[in-house]
């Protein structure tokens, strides 16, 4: 974190002794949006590595286009949780850039392993943004096939994800789909936080001398719930990876032209057999924890605004403005999709049946097991012993 950054120095506790600071100078970003909307040509890390993004007039727009959709979506899933139509949700408030970057940086083939908030890469799998609403209205276990949309089932335990990306990309390598240029490659979400986790650091281990064709992208959103970084390093993270023995970059999270150069690179490398790499997206949680936290309690408003100030979809905004390649009827028409599309998630969230009780016994096993059909059988017996009982 950079010397001065109001994220550690608007902060209300004991700053840690100045010799070990976590990090002091500018952080070293791989940028190519700035704030303001200009354009970077070209970034290089910190290996030499040079960045840069050639798109389309359409596909920036379409970049665009995916952030505010997946920004609404999001904005919609907050108000259903708050009007008690859903039992939780983890807003991704802020992270849309590190996400829609990532996200359309994977190639088909590629397999991604998420948090519980990565619901903008889960967009741009292709997957129907009801499925995370389902698993936090409790009315089904998130249920989308992980095979058909190559991404793996939400994943809360902390960290525990990275070690299942592991052992995934490890299987992908001894079956020889490494190697070319259309290999498959693994990428592994998880947070800042999740650093401080045994499971991350063992993956890091397995990844690297296996040398798993994975990509460990860590939004850095400078909080653990109301942790912040400063209790969880005290080197910037993405150089914890030279460590282990793989390349680490810190991008500017909140960049989506960045964020898609950095991953599409480091998944490239990976499918060519080069093994892991670790990407530090440093971004920012705009908004709650999840809908169960209130983040006023732990950080301050002017350290909220500072980080406002780099909003992913504006600098986006701003660039197509002044490059000429929207107009306000651009701007409007993807406004009204978004409303549309937010107005249709609401009515088919309230629309979700709710589940037979007996239903917690169908996906336990693929075949069933007689245990299980004993079970079943006896619960049900149960159910029906209740005075007009629809089971
Ligand atoms: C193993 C484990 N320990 C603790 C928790 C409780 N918990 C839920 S979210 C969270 C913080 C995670 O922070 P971070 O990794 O930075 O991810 P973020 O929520 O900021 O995206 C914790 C400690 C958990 N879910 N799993
Ligand atoms: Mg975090």
């Amino acid at each position: 974190m950079a010397k001065g950054d109001p994220a550690v120095s608007s902060r209300g506790r004991r700053a840690a002794p100045r010799s070990r600071r976590a990090t002091t100078g500018e952080p070293e970003l791989v940028q190519l949006l700035t704030p303001a909307g200009d354009r970077i040509e070209s970034a290089t890390g910190p290996d030499g590595t040079e960045y840069r993004v050639d798109f389309t007039d359409e596909e920036y727009r379409g970049l665009y286009r995916d952030l505010v959709l997946v920004r609404k979506l999001d904005a919609e899933a907050t108000a259903l949780q708050r009007q008690g139509e859903l039992g939780l949700w983890a807003s991704l408030l802020g992270q849309e850039a590190a996400q829609v970057g990532s996200g359309r940086a994977l190639r088909s083939q590629d397999m991604a392993f998420p948090t519980y908030r990565e619901h903008g890469v889960l967009y741009c799998r292709g997957i129907d943004p009801i499925m995370p609403l389902g698993l936090f209205r409790g009315v089904d276990q998130g249920g989308w096939d992980p095979n058909e949309f190559k991404f793996n089932m939400y994943t809360i335990v902390i960290g525990a994800q990275t070690l299942h990306a592991t052992g995934y990309a490890m299987g992908v390598h001894m079956d020889g789909r490494t190697g070319t240029e259309d290999g498959e490659a693994v990428i592994a979400y998880f947070g800042d936080g999740a650093t401080s986790q045994g499971d991350v650091n063992e993956a890091f281990v397995w990844a690297s001398v296996f040398n798993a064709p994975l990509v460990f992208f860590c939004q850095n959103n400078q909080y653990a719930i109301s942790e912040p970084l400063e209790r969880q390093t005290r080197v910037p993270l993405y150089r914890r990876a030279g460590g282990f023995g793989f390349p680490g970059v810190r991008v500017d999270g909140n960049d989506v032209l960045a964020s898609y150069a950095v991953t599409r690179h480091a998944l490239d490398n990976a499918r060519l057999g080069q093994g892991p790499s670790l990407i530090e997206a440093y971004t920012y949680r705009m908004g709650a924890h999840t809908t169960s936290d209130d983040p006023t309690r732990y950080r301050i408003a002017s350290e909220v605004e500072a980080w406002q100030a780099k909003d992913p979809i504006a600098r986006m905004k701003a660039f197509l403005e002044r490059q000429q390649l929207a107009d306000a009827d651009f701007f409007a028409e993807v406004d009204e999709q978004a409303r549309a599309e937010a107005v249709h998630l609401r009515e088919r969230v309230l629309n979700l049946p709710d589940p037979q009780p007996v239903s917690m016994f169908d996906h336990v096993y693929p075949h069933g097991s007689p245990e299980l059909d004993a079970q079943r059988a006896q619960f049900s017996r149960y159910l029906e012993s209740f005075e007009g009982s629809a089971h």
